[in-house]
């Protein structure tokens, strides 16, 4: 496939009578490319020229400087990950509800990657990360373009990647996880179907209900495979600080609510690494 083609990609693998078929029909453009340095800064760089529509993507397997959160890295061989962008231009989410959109990104990413590893446990790990059995494979960054408002989503997924792949010994991917040697385009193609059908219903939802999470209903489903929910966790703050604690819940904003050890009163986090302290 040519650089920069345009692929139409119909709303299969929905089935028509689903809540998502009504949504899906809404994802009409996937752009893949064969190569880019980074899907998340060529948004950017295109919203910065032009307003981009509203659930338009951007899609390749071949990222050669992918960005993770903090300055990070986000690193896969050509051919191994699917990297893809897709932006959000919110209407009548509030401001301070933006940073659950990462957490939808990750509920969708993971619910796509489940349907491809139906025996496994497949969480999302708060706030960007989705895991099977404690290794990550896959990673969500979310960025805004302050002219615009437009949210760029970016989720790389570890699709065909081969054991001796893994840019990190923490990582996994669906084929290893299947233990199925997979066609790299055919895998990306279903996640990707996947993917766009469950953001793009998650993303009307949330519109619908201004950002709320417990009328939109998607707490439920937040709560059912977050594995930070519940678990000991030490959080890792941007300041440089550490706690150490149980997270007890999600905040309205998608914070982590953490009884943190030795204090008496909930702390609402947002923003941290956390780590899983029972995967240790
Ligand atoms: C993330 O950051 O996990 C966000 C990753 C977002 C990537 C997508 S791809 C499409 C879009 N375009 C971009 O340029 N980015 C987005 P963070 O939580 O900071 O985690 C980064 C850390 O994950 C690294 O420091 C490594 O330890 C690890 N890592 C790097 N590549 C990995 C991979 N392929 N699989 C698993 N772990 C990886």
């Amino acid at each position: 496939m040519s650089a920069g083609e345009l692929r139409r990609i119909p709303p299969i693998g929905v089935h028509p009578s689903s809540p998502s078929a009504r949504y899906a029909r809404r994802v009409t453009d996937v752009e893949w490319l064969d190569r880019i340095e980074s899907t998340n800064v060529e948004f950017v760089r295109r919203e910065r020229l032009a307003p981009q529509p509203h659930l338009s993507a951007l899609a390749t397997l071949d990222q050669t400087n992918g960005r993770g959160r903090l300055g990070r890295t986000w690193s896969a061989a050509p051919g191994a990950a699917l990297a893809i962008s897709v932006v959000i231009r919110p209407a009548s989410i509030p401001p301070d509800r933006l940073g659950l959109l990462t957490l939808l990104a990750g509920l969708a990413a993971r619910n796509a990657i489940a349907a491809q590893l139906p025996a496994s446990p497949v969480s999302v790990k708060w706030p960007n990360d989705v895991l099977v059995d404690g290794r990550k494979i896959a990673g969500v960054l979310a960025e805004v373009e302050p002219r615009t408002g437009a949210v760029i989503v970016g989720v790389g997924i570890n699709t065909a990647m081969t054991s001796d792949q893994l840019p990190v010994p923490t990582a996994t991917s669906i084929a290893i996880e299947s233990g199925v040697p997979a066609e790299p385009r055919e895998l990306a193609d279903r996640v990707v179907l996947a993917f766009l059908a469950d953001l793009s219903a998650l993303v009307e939802r949330f519109e619908a209900a201004r950002g709320d999470i417990d009328r939109s209903g998607i707490r439920g489903e937040l709560e059912a495979v977050c594995g930070t929910l519940g678990a000991r966790v030490s959080v890792q703050q941007p300041g440089g600080s550490t706690l150490t604690g149980t997270a007890v819940g999600l905040g309205p904003d998608g914070s982590l609510i953490l009884d943190a050890d030795g204090s008496d009163r909930p702390t609402a986090i947002l923003a941290g690494d956390v780590t899983h302290l029972r995967y240790q």
